[in-house]
């Protein structure tokens, strides 16, 4: 079977053909716009950055180089004695725009497995951490920390050509994406877990298999399979987001893999961005809380006018591109009307019955673009029922699956010789000379 690393070899020279073709012929071709709109509110809509993976539609929601969220749990191999798409299935996908076979994707489970146990320094600094550290702070400290054996900056250091950049980078990047699920479980485990011992990796597992047997669930199958589906889905959501986009930003200065990934995390811990899921958790928990048996849908209502009225956001809700359901809200929320254990939890009804209330309550409240729920607005609560109810530590899990997007990113922006990042920006004062001439 051909490797991760030959499939790559293949495709990257059309792609960069492609791209000096763009170059030659249409550097000063016109393709939009700047508006004061943008520059004043934070480049909502202005095309400026090249992102290959996926593409955001704002009515379809997310397609990975093509394909449908639909489409990938049709042709995405699943682990074995599983069902949903693996986070190895997933990464092929992004980093080469093809579909792996299952024994190519197993292939990588093993290397990971393999290469995934965490330097000894690394666990001593982990352990050292106080456990009142956020988990967020410790995964990103944890990830720069990686960088001690950053084969990038050794061999930039060394001397090494521009067109061998991407090599070193993707071998940066798949050591890195091997030993997220020990880290994460590491810092789980000493917040939560103190003085249990962290089984070692299993050589025939996929990278969340072993990530949740690392965790202490891996004889949960459903939780298993909950979070391949998981990790695959919150892969990559284009390169304007927050954390993707540091993470280009970061790495367009040729800091390594590590430092670049360490940075995008620190991104993603914020509540308009990847703490969502935990913000979503504690409101629904509250709702659930202050209606007691009383769930209707009027109470529902009324619920989220107070929230609205106290000049709060109803979280999970609202999207800065989209404008429809989140089709990754769909496949959670599909997933879970398909197992009996998790169709009749009470959180997850309570998450169903929100849905069927929150749009029409935020059109008339007028404010927001979207309306409708993003994937933060049930992938939190799904974790709660499993008995996963440290909700600080979700957004780590979201950390570990943004990788898979987020590094193929840097992968191709060095295998097509994508330049140090650097816009624009303007003072009030010239904004306001611009707009007069
Ligand atoms: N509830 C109430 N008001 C909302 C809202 C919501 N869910 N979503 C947006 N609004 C408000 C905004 O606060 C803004 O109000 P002001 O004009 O007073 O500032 C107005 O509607 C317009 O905002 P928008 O253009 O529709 O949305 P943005 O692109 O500015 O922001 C987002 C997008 C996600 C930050 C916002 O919808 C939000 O805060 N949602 C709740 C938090 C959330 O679910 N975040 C997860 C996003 C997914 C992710 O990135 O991981």
């Amino acid at each position: 079977t051909k490797s991760i690393r030959d499939t790559l070899k293949e495709v990257i020279p059309a792609k960069q053909e492609q791209l000096k073709k763009l170059k030659a012929e249409h550097s000063q071709t016109v393709v939009g716009d700047i508006k004061v709109e943008n520059i004043i509110g934070g480049m909502r809509g202005l095309k400026s950055m090249l992102w290959d993976a996926s593409v955001l539609d704002p009515n379809e929601g997310i397609r990975f180089h093509g394909l449908s969220i639909p489409d990938c749990q049709k042709v995405l191999p699943a682990a074995p004695g599983g069902k949903e798409m693996t986070a190895e299935s997933m990464l092929w996908l992004l980093l080469t725009g093809q579909v792996p076979t299952s024994e190519q994707t197993r292939e990588l489970s093993a290397e990971f497995a393999a290469k995934g146990e965490l330097p000894k320094f690394l666990e001593d600094l982990v352990d050292s951490f106080p456990a009142s550290l956020h988990p967020m702070t410790q995964l990103s400290m944890g990830v720069a920390a990686l960088n001690h054996d950053s084969q990038f900056q050794a061999a930039y250091e060394r001397g090494i050509k521009k067109s061998e950049y991407w090599t070193y980078t993707l071998e940066d990047c798949l050591t890195l994406i091997a030993r997220l699920p020990a880290l994460a479980a590491r810092i789980y485990r000493n917040v939560y877990k103190p003085g249990v011992q962290i089984p070692a990796l299993d050589k025939n597992l996929d990278l969340v298999g072993n990530y949740v047997k690392l965790l202490g669930y891996g004889d949960n199958h459903s939780l298993t399979e909950y979070l391949r589906l998981y990790i695959a889905l919150h892969g990559d959501h284009e390169g304007g987001n927050a954390s993707a986009h540091t993470a280009h930003l970061v790495g367009s200065t040729l800091s390594d893999p590590y430092l670049s990934y360490s940075a995008a995390l620190l991104a993603l811990a914020g509540p308009l961005h990847g703490l969502a899921n935990q913000e979503v958790l504690r409101w629904q928990l509250a709702m659930q809380k202050e209606l007691g048996n009383n769930i209707t849908h009027d109470n529902i209502k009324e619920y989220l006018w107070k929230t609205l009225k106290s000049g709060q956001v109803v979280p999970g809700y609202g999207h800065g591109v989209l404008r429809n359901p989140d089709p990754r809200f769909i496949a959670l929320q599909e997933f879970c009307q398909g197992r009996p254990e998790l169709k009749d939890s009470p959180i997850i009804q309570l998450v169903n019955k929100t849905f069927e209330v929150a749009p029409g309550v935020l059109k008339e409240h007028g404010k927001t673009k979207n309306p409708y729920p993003n994937v933060d607005a049930t992938s939190g609560c799904v974790l709660y029922h499993y008995g996963l109810t440290e909700f600080k530590y979700y957004t780590v899990i979201f950390g570990v699956s943004r990788a898979l997007g987020a590094l193929t990113q840097l992968v191709w922006a060095k295998a097509l010789g994508l330049p140090l990042e650097r816009p624009k920006s303007v003072s009030l004062d010239v904004l306001g000379k611009l707009v007069k001439a």
